[in-house]
């Protein structure tokens, strides 16, 4: 089993719902990091490959994707992690960088797992092979209310809301639900962020959290 505190370099996660703030996060977590000196990679799930990246306009974008099973989705999720897994996040990890991913497994966890309802055992299995067992040595969850989701995402300007933005608040509830308990049964892996309060104060809160994990 590969575990990412086995390599010098480290894993931090960002999950929560839409709009909850962890782009912005990310971009600042990264400006301040590469500016103590750290090397830093940026990357984002599904994506973050040109595979990854054909296969999220497939998952989000595409007009087929409508028709698209639970079980189909979970594998193309996990079809782009195995790609972003060995060709950018290990190699990454090996050689000591500090990987700041944007949704990781938790998010098929999630929103595959408890908002769509598939059975967990195949969910951690191909979770598992997918990530091929690395585990992030921190996860931040930005907790926002469903409704606070829903109305960053359509807030946002010359932006039509994409497939998974269309669900309904009920959905948007059971993700949230989702991670908070999968924060409480892996207290020393999460660290919940309350995604309503301001910028700066949560810039600062992560910032905190992961020099104390360097
Ligand atoms: N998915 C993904 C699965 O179903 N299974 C999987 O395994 C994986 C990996 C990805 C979709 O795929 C699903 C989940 C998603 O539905 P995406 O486009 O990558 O889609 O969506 P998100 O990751 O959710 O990205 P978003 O851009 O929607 O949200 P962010 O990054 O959390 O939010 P951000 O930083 O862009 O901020 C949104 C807005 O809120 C403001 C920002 O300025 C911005 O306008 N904001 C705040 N406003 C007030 N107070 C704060 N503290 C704020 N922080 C940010």
């Amino acid at each position: 089993m590969t575990k990412a505190d086995s390599f010098t370099g480290k894993l931090f996660t960002f999950e929560g719902s839409e709009g909850s703030g962890k782009s912005t996060q990310i971009e600042l977590l990264a400006g301040e990091l590469e500016g103590m000196g750290h090397e830093v990679i940026v990357t984002r799930e599904p994506g973050g490959t040109e595979i990854g990246e054909e296969i999220r306009h497939l998952l989000i974008h595409n007009s087929a994707g409508a028709d698209m099973t639970p079980e189909a989705e979970l594998l193309l999720f996990a079809a782009a992690r195995a790609q972003l897994v060995r060709q950018l996040i290990i190699p990454g990890l090996e050689s000591g960088k500090i990987i700041l991913c944007d949704r990781f497994l938790d998010s098929t966890t999630v929103y595959q797992g408890a908002a769509r309802s598939i059975s967990t055992d195949p969910v951690s299995y191909i979770n598992q092979f997918a990530a091929a067992a690395i585990t992030p040595d921190l996860t931040f969850i930005l907790d926002v209310p469903a409704e606070e989701s829903i109305a960053r995402v359509k807030r946002r300007v010359n932006d039509l809301p994409d497939r998974m933005e269309q669900e309904n608040v009920e959905f948007y509830k059971k993700v949230r639900e989702g991670y908070l308990l999968l924060a409480r049964s892996m207290p020393n892996r999460f660290h919940v962020v309350d995604g309503t309060r301001k910028l700066k104060v949560n810039q600062e809160d992560i910032l905190k959290t992961v020099l104390e994990h360097l």
